[in-house]
């Protein structure tokens, strides 16, 4: 199954145009990203709703910190009910960097994930609920069930992902990095008394699909140079990338020299960290990683050099095939 992300980057209305696109070309699952200087996801999916018919819709991923369990309990259930039964809750600890900036104290991400996704369940059955700090507040309004899913991409959350959440996005594009976080989460679901594959397991990828297959991974190389300054030093060793090499890369992106970080980016920094090429090398990408016990495959950033004619390219030459 495939699934896509949008980043509310640009007019919500030009976003409800390509989901429509998105739709008709057989993805079934759009994911709006949610941070705080983009449009407001929930903004977003209302406006999905309207403008598709039958795509699941969900927040990829919201967070308990710039929003409350309850009110993220009241606007999926709004989706939910706006878009015919159609949302899904993606949830996730947030991103440390804009927290920073928004002043927002990190604290015990774990705890707080695993707290809200308890109290958000109990809200969403209309439960009086006196978890995670609440003291009996309840829903006026029923919903039908919708399923939760976590962000998740350490060992700790992903285990967590697997005692509780319906599925887990994974921001990976290799599958050397499901073989190493689908153990992880079959473990938890395990421990959970569940079983591992009630659980869906997303690869949140960064994927770039263009007839020739240079511009495709070109167009990739900005979001890899961004995912390599961002990842932690056992990720990057994972695929032989060194430290100095990842060291460049962020300093050019912290001087916002975005020329000479894409210079930096090395074809197996494309390799490791995205899914780009001509269609017939994604779906090759796509085969390997559905080996991996990999459930669903999210189309994510840059989606190719012309989105638009990426995701009707992706439908006829990836999804079909
Ligand atoms: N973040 C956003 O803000 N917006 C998005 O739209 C978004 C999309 C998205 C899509 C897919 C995806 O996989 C991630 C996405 N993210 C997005 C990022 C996401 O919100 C997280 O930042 C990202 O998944 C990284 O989280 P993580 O799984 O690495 O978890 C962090 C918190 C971590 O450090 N985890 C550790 C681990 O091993 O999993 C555990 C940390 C721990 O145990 N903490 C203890 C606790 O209780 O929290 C406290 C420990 C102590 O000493 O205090």
């Amino acid at each position: 199954m495939f699934g896509i992300e949008f980043v509310p980057d640009e007019l919500v209305l030009k976003i409800g145009y390509m989901a429509k696109l998105a739709e008709d070309a057989g993805f079934k699952n759009i994911w709006i990203t949610d941070h705080y200087n983009n449009r407001d996801v929930w903004t977003t999916l209302a406006v999905l709703s309207m403008m598709t018919n039958k795509i699941s819709l969900g927040t990829g991923v919201t967070n308990p910190y710039t929003r409350n369990a309850a009110i993220i309990a009241s606007s999926i259930a709004s989706i939910n009910e706006l878009s015919g039964g159609r949302a899904i809750l993606g949830i996730g600890p947030g991103d440390k960097a804009t927290f920073e900036k928004m002043g927002i104290d990190w604290d015990k991400p774990l705890t707080r994930v695993k707290e809200s996704v308890q109290a958000i369940r109990a809200f969403l059955s209309r439960e009086q609920v006196n978890i995670a700090g609440f003291k009996g507040a309840q829903m006026a309004f029923a919903t039908s069930k919708i399923p939760i899913y976590i962000g998740a991409q350490g060992p700790k959350m992903l285990e967590l992902a697997g005692a509780i959440a319906d599925g887990v996005l994974i921001n990976a594009s290799h599958p050397e990095d499901f073989k190493f976080a689908v153990p992880m989460i079959r473990q938890g679901a395990e421990k959970a008394g569940r079983r591992p594959d009630d659980v869906q397991v997303c690869a949140y990828a960064s994927f770039s699909a263009d007839k020739d297959p240079a511009k495709a991974v070109n167009a990739s190389k900005i979001v890899v140079a961004f995912i390599v300054a961002g990842s932690p030093e056992n990720v990057l060793e994972r695929h032989g990338i060194g430290m100095d090499e990842a060291k460049t890369i962020s300093e050019a992106i912290a001087k916002y020299d975005f020329k000479t970080a894409m210079a930096a980016v090395t074809a197996k920094m494309t390799e490791a960290f995205s899914v780009s090429g001509a269609p017939v090398d994604c779906r090759a990408r796509v085969d390997e990683l559905l080996k991996t016990g990999v459930t669903q495959i999210v189309v994510g950033s840059p989606i190719g050099p012309n989105k638009e004619s990426a995701i009707k390219l992706i439908g006829k030459q990836v999804i079909s095939k």
